[in-house]
């Protein structure tokens, strides 16, 4: 028989409730982090009676359920593990922090008012001071057009949470993938003098001070015979319709004229292989592209440059305002609006009334005051396992 050995030499930390994350008692085990020990240690404890590995987000949905946090502040914390760049992690650290949710409540409860100025002025509807308590219109219409400019954000929020997309454009063998490989430090498209060599898309990764970017490196932009090459173009341009930045990469070395213009995006004009042309003679640059080559390194630097404010503009800050984080948030927002603009143009006012009380409902499932055992699903569902 094998001789019983310890899993491990770890930390037992124990944090009583209700100052806890989860407002429960709360033991914690702090093992080394390899797969064999934990896998050990969860064997062992789940031999224990009533002992189960917890749901993913578990944890934050007893938080929840205790008062510590809201739903927003909740999906902050996920925002925060999933958080890959500086400004990803002050966007996710200042809805945890109840920043959103404050805002969201105060708008709550200014709708709140509005339908009990509804309701009052329905109770009161028989006796002689009626108009005394009315509900003035005026109210929930500044109330939905503050809403309306919170929403006009350009979905800012939402794109620094999701990750900025930049495709990189141009005619076959302009040194596209070498760019990609380049600003990625890797490999990872493949490079050669056979114009037409990239097909599919190749999507790196990177943080760009901060921004985070999925960068595309695409096939060359021309009339082509081949089926597969055609289908590589269609994929180029259909990527290139939802980037946030286009980066089209032109040829100093060859004298063709190539625009692309199918891309709505904002577009950035780079021209490579400044080691083999003479950019300051060529007619195709004009004075807001940037030259760069990247066999030497010039202007790669100003490029980058170039890319990351172009990507602020679209991005904004996150400390400069609290930006919308979710389309979860931008529904319930759209659908409190629409009512609340409703309820100021209704003649009746029990209508007026009605149409609140959806404002008030659409406003509670945000950051989740009212009953709403669907959106807790949804959202801790998405949690990883131990939060
Ligand atoms: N001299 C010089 N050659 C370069 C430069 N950048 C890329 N090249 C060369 O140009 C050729 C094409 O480079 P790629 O990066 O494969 O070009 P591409 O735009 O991805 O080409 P396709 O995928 O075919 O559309 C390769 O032989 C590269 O080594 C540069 O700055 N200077
Ligand atoms: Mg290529």
């Amino acid at each position: 028989m094998e001789r019983a050995v310890p899993l491990d030499e770890g930390l037992a930390v124990y944090f009583p409730g209700p100052d806890s994350f989860t407002g429960e008692d709360v033991g914690e085990l702090h093992v080394h982090g390899s797969r064999a020990v934990i896998d050990g240690v969860i064997d062992e404890l789940c031999r224990l009676p009533d002992v189960r590995p917890s749901d993913p987000g578990e944890f934050s949905r007893r938080a929840f359920a205790n008062g510590k946090l809201d739903l927003v502040q909740a999906e902050g914390i996920a925002d925060l593990v999933a958080a890959e760049t500086r400004l990803q992690r002050i966007q996710a650290i200042r809805q945890l922090q109840g920043g959103l949710s404050e805002l969201y409540d105060s708008w709550r409860s200014r709708a709140i008012t509005c339908l009990a100025e509804a309701e009052a002025s329905l109770d009161f509807i028989d006796e002689a001071d009626v108009g005394s308590v009315a509900l003035d219109p005026a109210k929930p219409r500044l109330l939905a057009s503050d809403i309306a400019a919170h929403l006009d954000d350009d979905q800012r929020g939402e794109r620094l949470r999701e990750g900025f997309r930049v495709a990189v454009l141009g005619p076959p063998n302009s040194g596209k993938s070498s760019l990609v490989n380049l600003l990625a430090r890797r490999e990872a498209a493949i490079v050669s003098s056979t114009a037409g060599t990239t097909r599919d898309i190749i999507e790196v990764h990177l943080n760009l001070e901060g921004w985070p970017v999925t960068l595309a490196d695409t096939a060359g932009i021309r009339e082509s015979g081949d089926s597969i090459e055609r289908e590589g173009i269609r994929r180029a341009l259909n990527w290139a319709k939802q980037a946030d930045v286009t980066v089209f990469l032109g040829d100093l070395s060859t004298d063709e004229d190539a625009a692309v213009s199918a891309t709505t995006a904002r577009t950035l004009r780079a021209w490579n292989k400044s080691d083999l042309g003479s950019p300051a003679r060529d007619p195709r640059v004009t004075n807001d592209d940037v030259v760069i080559s990247c066999r030497t390194g010039e202007g790669i630097d100003e490029l980058l440059e170039a890319l990351r404010s172009a990507i602020a503009s679209v991005g904004g800050h996150p400390e400069d305002g609290l930006a919308l984080t979710r389309v979860r948030h931008r529904q319930a927002l759209k659908r409190a609006a629409e009512a609340l603009r409703s309820a100021a143009q209704v003649e009746s006012t029990e209508l007026a009334a009605e149409e609140l009380r959806a404002a008030v409902h659409a406003l509670g499932r945000i950051t989740g005051r009212v009953d709403v055992e669907d959106v807790l699903n949804r959202v801790f569902s998405t949690f990883c396992i131990g939060k």
